[in-house]
């Protein structure tokens, strides 16, 4: 298993949308391994692939109380209910802002062999979820924030780069 480079906001790879899995193979379990190792590297309750430039459609996630959690191909199928969650992100470091998210989701998914598993989820695990699969279509949490606030994140990163150099 190997920890992998997370990609950091503004990358214009976070942008790209993922594609479904088609190959349930060894170089899927090895990817999701690595995941998993890179998340927790970084002390992520969750990491979709797209964070590690990989364009498929797989997430991970560990919550406490919830088992250690893959998904490949989700898609949410049902929501119920709205809320204002309070979130961060491995690739938008420095910033932790309320996001609107479905407070219940219904899901369908696929396990390492390809047989789909149906899911319901509530609270950490539902935003964690949302957050994701956000990720594999290549939107990020800045996306709900204000012009002015996303505006003054990029400012931020661009003087602490200049700092840096
Ligand atoms: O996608 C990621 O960057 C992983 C997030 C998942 C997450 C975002 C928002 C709310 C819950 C989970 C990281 O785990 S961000 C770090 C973090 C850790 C605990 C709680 C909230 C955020
Ligand atoms: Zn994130």
């Amino acid at each position: 298993m190997s920890v992998r480079e997370i990609l950091k906001f503004p990358d214009k790879r976070l942008r790209k949308v993922a594609k479904p899995v088609q190959k349930f193979d060894d170089y899927l379990d090895i990817l999701i391994n690595d995941m998993f190792e890179t998340m927790y590297h970084s002390d992520g309750i969750g990491l979709a692939a797209t964070q590690i430039d990989v364009h498929l459609r797989v997430i991970v996630i560990d919550i406490k109380d919830v088992e250690k959690l893959y998904l490949i191909n989700p898609e949410i199928t049902q929501t119920s209910g709205t809320m204002e969650s309070k979130e961060g992100c491995l690739s938008v470091p420095y910033l932790i802002d309320y996001v609107p998210r479905a407070e219940k989701i219904s899901l369908k998914s696929y396990n390492r062999q390809g047989k789909p598993k149906l899911i319901e989820a509530t609270g950490l695990l539902a935003v964690c979820i949302q957050h994701e699969i956000d990720h594999l279509d290549g939107k990020l949490f800045v996306d709900y924030l204000s012009s002015l606030k996303r505006s003054r994140l990029k400012k931020k990163i661009n003087k602490d780069a200049t700092l840096a150099s």
